[in-house]
């Protein structure tokens, strides 16, 4: 096992790694373009981020996780997040078989069976995918490695395990390959279970989660050839996401990857990706939580059963040649893919049985998204000081939705009126990027960099025929309408950056300007007929193009004091604002940061972590989004290497186990009955958690 400590130092020119042998369970964090990160942040275990890769999220500079639930993170990167984010899974851009972002492409597969999550700091490269507006991510899951040197054979494994009190919850993982130095094959599992987590007050419902997922390989190499077979199942059963309308009663499904690569020396070489999927989903607001009440035109209230049954089938390729061009590398490459969306909903009025009226409607029906695109990437020193990234992709997208149907006749004048548009779209985008980086002294790199981004609208954003909150996950508790007129979004990017690193500190600063044409957000819905629906007496929201711009601050940290002591930090400050007078934002983070003290000593870690956020007040009007409060909270992590291979992992989170709302976390939805949390007000982070983890690798 040896690909992960070498990521990790191929990313630490400088700075000592804090290297335990045998931390290499633990999903490493990969942070491009930052020379002086030591990837050791990960290092030490945190029990969200055993079940929640995205959790991971929340110690890299400027990124954070939008909360809907225990497994649906949604990561959050300046700023941005949902759509805007170009998530990549072993190379393939997954796409959400729920409409409402319940299953987060981080959530497909477990933090167990993660190699390595990562992030591009600032401006992505346009090689790292399409619609990289908002940052790009990539995720490999667990692979093991081929036999090396004089070894003929190399058996790499993991059993892991590990429990968590503040929701009785438990993991169990286990990773084995077998390989020499030709073949490859693994296969790791892992199963989650948790129930509904506590906090001082009482407890959040619905937060329980159930999720098993499933990998298996087969890899090839020989002579500059690479192949690749991978597989990653994940089959999630009845789990909580309190932040929005329904939770999830299953999401079952696999992606299919294909790798080719092949080196040809001479610094020619080709990578290709080939990969499917095929999902399935369904999700209530029954299964999980007291459904809510409708009133009848008589006056008459009664229980409103509703479910969603939502389907995807997508697939895609990334080809990319390298040569050398000149005094660089030039990169060019031909990216697709192509997705099928399917939501079907059924509402039930009264009790069933028996049932009073069940009626079926079609949210989104024969959606086809299809993306071709090319780019050129060329990378080169200019001088041993002066290096530079200049890049272009040009990408057409066309998505086309099928008609919709429904038996409620109140929606059926709107269903009518959607059928009758063209809905078969074209957009065309063309990103630009032009990065310099220059070594200023041995220990000081600086950074500078323009972009242009460009992002077409989402199905949600286009499609969405009769009000609905099938939003990629807003959370804003409004129902949105579609927009058939609305143009991609165009962002001009400004980076700055000052990395500093000697042999025992880091201070790795990045400021940050992005102004984004025709950026799509809510905006009053006409509604002619008015709302039958009646969503809950709010203005329904529709999709429009704005105009906003971003600014913010975020570093990284960290300074080795002894052999034994380290701290590190961070700190990330973002801001945003419609340019044209409507106010902020919504779902920005607050201003937060975080600072870790570590001890290490022959097998044995500990570390004391606090992380502070300041309040919000800065708040998006247009969805009466609620301000949250500052807090602070601190965390206590221990491991011990008893003996080789086996680690043990103690820990306490939210130690003095105070009442904490993420600003990124949501509002409650269930009915009041339900749950500790008055339905409307702020999700309620976890509180006091005592954590143990074990693991046995060889
Ligand atoms: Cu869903």
């Amino acid at each position: 096992m040896k690909t992960k400590l070498s990521i990790a130092i191929a990313t630490a020119l400088s700075l000592p790694v804090i290297a335990y042998a045998d931390t290499e369970q633990l999903t490493t964090i990969v942070v491009e373009g930052s020379s002086s990160r030591p990837g050791s942040m990960a290092m030490t275990p945190d029990s969200s981020g055993l079940k929640d890769t995205a959790a991971l999220l929340e110690k890299v500079p400027g990124a954070n996780v939008n909360r809907n639930g225990p497994l649906t993170g949604i990561p959050f990167y300046r700023g941005m997040s949902g759509p805007r984010i170009n998530v990549t899974i072993d190379g393939a851009n997954m796409k959400e078989v729920g409409p409402n972002s319940m299953d987060p492409s981080l959530s497909h597969v477990p933090a167990a069976l993660t190699e390595s999550l990562t992030v591009y700091r600032g401006i992505a490269p346009v090689s790292s995918g399409i619609d990289t507006i908002g940052g790009s991510m990539k995720m490999e899951s667990k692979k093991g490695s081929f036999a090396e040197g004089d070894k003929k054979y190399e058996f790499d494994g993991a059993l892991s395990t590990g429990y968590s009190s503040v929701d009785s919850g438990y993991y169990v993982a286990g990773f084995s390959s077998i390989a020499n130095d030709n073949h490859k094959i693994h296969i790791g599992a892992t199963k989650e279970e948790g129930n509904d987590y506590k906090f001082a007050d009482g407890t959040v419902r619905p937060t329980d989660y159930d999720r098993q997922a499933l990998i298996v390989g087969y890899e090839y190499q020989n002579k500059g050839h690479e192949f690749g077979f991978n597989f990653t199942d994940n089959n999630t059963n009845n789990t909580g996401t309190p932040a929005l309308p329904m939770d999830i009663g299953y999401i079952d499904g696999g992606l299919y990857n294909f790798d080719y690569n092949w080196d040809m020396g001479n610094g020619y070489k080709l990578e290709t990706n080939f990969y499917y999927q095929n999902m399935s989903h369904f999700m209530s607001n029954y299964e999980s939580r007291t459904p809510g009440n409708m009133t009848m035109p008589n006056g008459m209230t009664m229980p409103m059963y509703m479910d969603n049954t939502t389907t995807v089938q997508g697939g895609g390729w990334d080809i990319a040649m390298t040569m050398p061009l000149g005094s660089g590398d030039l990169k060019v490459g031909f990216t697709g893919d192509k997705s099928n969306h399917e939501a079907d909903m059924t509402g039930t009025m009264g009790a069933p049985p028996p049932t009073m009226m069940t009626q079926n409607t079609t949210i989104f029906n024969g959606i086809e998204r299809s993306r071709y695109s090319f780019f050129g990437e060329w990378k080169s020193d200019l001088t041993n000081k002066l290096s530079t990234e200049l890049g272009m992709r040009y990408t057409y997208t066309n998505s086309i939705s099928g008609d919709v149907s429904t038996e409620n006749p109140m929606m059926q004048p709107m269903a009518n009126a959607f059928n009758g548009q063209n809905r078969d779209l074209d957009f065309h985008g063309v990103d630009l990027v032009a990065m310099l980086r220059y070594a200023a002294r041995s220990d000081l790199d600086l950074e500078i960099g323009f972009a242009r981004k460009t992002r077409a609208p989402s199905y949600q954003e286009l499609y969405i025929w009769s009000p609905a909150e099938a939003t990629s996950g807003l959370a804003d508790g409004r129902t949105y309408k579609g927009n058939l007129d609305l143009n991609l979004e165009t962002s001009y990017q400004f980076e700055f950056g000052a990395d500093w690193h000697t042999d025992n500190a880091y201070f790795a600063p990045r400021a940050f300007y992005h102004y984004v044409d025709d950026y799509i957000q809510g905006a009053p819905a006409f509604m002619p007929n008015g709302d039958p629906l009646m969503n809950r007496g709010k203005q329904v929201l529709q999709f429009d193009n704005v105009n906003a711009h971003f600014y913010g601050v975020d570093l990284e940290t960290g300074y080795v004091i002894t052999e034994n002591w380290r701290i590190d930090g961070g700190l990330n400050y973002v801001g945003g604002r419609q340019t044209d007078g409507g106010g902020y934002l919504y779902r920005l983070a607050p201003f937060n940061g975080r600072a870790q003290v570590t001890f290490e000593h022959s097998g044995f870690m500990a570390s004391v972590e606090g992380v502070g956020y300041a309040a919000q007040n800065k708040v998006a009007t247009y969805n009466d989004e609620q301000k949250t409060a500052g807090y602070g909270v601190m965390n206590l992590r221990a491991n011990y290497q008893a003996f080789d291979g086996f680690l043990i992992g103690v820990g306490i989170e939210n130690v003095v186990d105070s009442v904490n709302e993420n600003h990124l976390g949501g509002y409650s939805r269930p009915q009041n009955q339900d749950s500790d949390v008055a339905q409307g007000s702020r999700i309620p982070m976890p509180g006091r958690n005592y954590y143990a983890t074990m693991t046995y690798q060889w």
